[in-house]
């Protein structure tokens, strides 16, 4: 039992550094955005998307309505990306993607 441990502990670290290489390249989708009235609007749907656990960039085009999003597709996914606008007070979905 204790010989397992010994050799698995480094193993782990293996497939730790082995996962890291081989991790999914960041997604970026489009969001058609909701409610968004005036110039406040993009700043608070784009803090509520940039604080979804794995996202690393956000812009939100007032005009167009939509907001543009980068993320980790291991962390977050556009599912989590609609819910957090729609928390925030501004329903969302995604464009063009499944
Ligand atoms: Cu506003």
């Amino acid at each position: 039992m204790r010989r397992v441990t010994l050799v698995s502990l480094p193993l782990f670290g293996m497939l730790l550094a082995a996962g890291a290489a081989f991790a999914a390249p960041p997604h970026t989708v489009t969001l058609a955005v909701e409610n968004m009235t005036c110039g406040t609007c993009p700043i608070v749907v784009k803090k509520a998307l940039a604080r979804v656990p794995g996202v690393s960039s956000t812009s939100v085009d007032f005009d167009k309505k939509t907001a543009t999003v980068t993320f980790d597709p291991d962390k977050a996914t556009s599912e989590k990306l609609t819910q957090a606008t729609t928390a925030a007070g501004f329903p969302s979905k995604l464009i063009g993607k499944p």
